[in-house]
């Protein structure tokens, strides 16, 4: 079809790798997911896309962002029109134990993205995720006016690919956009990020599979919505006629603890016999309270979230009590 747009995506295996491409697909694009090669089994790296593979509008390209010459490589190929930058390495908690190559995945590749649409065709439109943890210590309610004040290796990362997009958009006149997403789960979201422990945690405990959950810092806050919302955001924003940055968030904020406790209520059980609080598991500096103001996404791009956190946590719980259900000797 000689209309059909072609969006590379970095991170197609992750959460809002795999809903991006179902949404450009959907609306007729041809998607190019970018993967890294690792030693985790194919089943286990492609869940999030399975369904995908086998899609004539679905390519998959090893390549990595560190490595300059497979994105020139990818790029000058495909010709894509549009490129999300989805790669990173999303942990916070693990981003204080592997700094260094938080700082080379997270910022060194987007700098390698960006040189490579500067040298190659700086009309290609760019998505940069930018994330509210770069708002760290600054507990007001945040817009995209807020002081930066990061306080991990993970968020100064980011507040430097974020600074970097922004610098090539000004500096070379780039359609290059930011993404400032606030925490957006699914029953796709890794098990090591809290909302998906605990969803997960609840339905194997209700099938005798585990006894405990293991928990760090219950106290903080975070503004969570649903990534299938998000994912939209993204698109949006490069259709715009003209590059900015944008907070996506549901306006809401809850804390770990209500979310905890809401959805073992779900799952009709009581968290004071299952939950284990592990200083382990506490991070060396934690971000205490997200809450973001989606007003600029909601008046300049029509966007709205649709799913408030507490369905969130619903859709999450079934979803994994079908999983632990399908698997009883696991
Ligand atoms: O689920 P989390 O690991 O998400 P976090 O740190 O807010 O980061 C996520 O959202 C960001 C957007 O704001 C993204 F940029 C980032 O990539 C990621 O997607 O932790 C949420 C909270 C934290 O305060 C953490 O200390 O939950 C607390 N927590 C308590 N116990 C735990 C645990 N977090 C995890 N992952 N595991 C625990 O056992």
């Amino acid at each position: 079809m000689t209309n059909q747009k072609t969006a590379l995506i970095t991170g197609v295996t992750g959460q809002d790798g795999s809903y991006l491409s179902d949404f450009l697909i959907e609306k007729n694009y041809k998607v190019i997911g970018l993967v890294r090669r690792t030693s985790t089994s194919f089943k286990e790296k492609h869940k999030n896309i399975q369904h995908l593979l086998g899609n004539k509008n679905f390519v998959l390209e090893h390549g990595d962002v560190t490595d300059f010459s497979s994105i020139s490589r990818i790029i000058q190929h495909y010709r894509p029109q549009e490129i999300y930058n989805l790669a990173a390495q999303s942990h916070v908690g693990e981003s204080f134990h592997s700094p260094a190559s938080t700082l080379n995945i997270n910022t060194n590749g987007v700098l390698n993205i960006l040189e490579n649409i500067r040298i190659i065709d700086n009309s290609i439109k760019f998505y940069q995720a930018s994330t509210s943890e770069m708002f760290g210590d600054n507990e007001t309610i945040q817009n995209e006016k807020t002081t930066l004040s990061p306080v991990s290796p993970y968020a100064c990362s980011k507040v430097c690919a974020h600074n970097l997009t922004i610098n090539y958009r000004k500096a070379y006149d780039m359609f290059a956009c930011s993404g400032i997403l606030f925490n957006h789960e699914s029953p796709r979201r890794g098990e090591d990020f809290v909302t998906r422990k605990i969803t997960r945690a609840a339905a194997r405990i209700k099938f005798g599979l585990q006894d405990k959950i293991h928990l760090g810092n219950i106290k903080t806050f975070r503004d969570w919505g649903y990534a299938g919302d998000y994912v939209e955001a993204m698109w949006m924003m490069l259709q715009h006629e003209k590059p900015d940055d944008y907070v996506i968030a549901t306006g809401k904020t809850t804390s770990v603890e209500e979310f905890l406790n809401f959805t073992f209520e779900y799952a009709g059980l009581d968290v004071s016999k299952h939950l284990v609080i592990d200083q382990k598991l506490f991070r060396p500096h934690d971000v205490p309270y997200l809450l973001g103001d989606p007003t600029k996404a909601r008046k300049v791009l029509n966007w709205v979230p649709k799913m408030q956190v507490e369905e969130l946590a619903k859709i999450m719980f079934d979803s994994d009590y079908g999983l632990a259900k399908g698997n009883p000797h696991e």
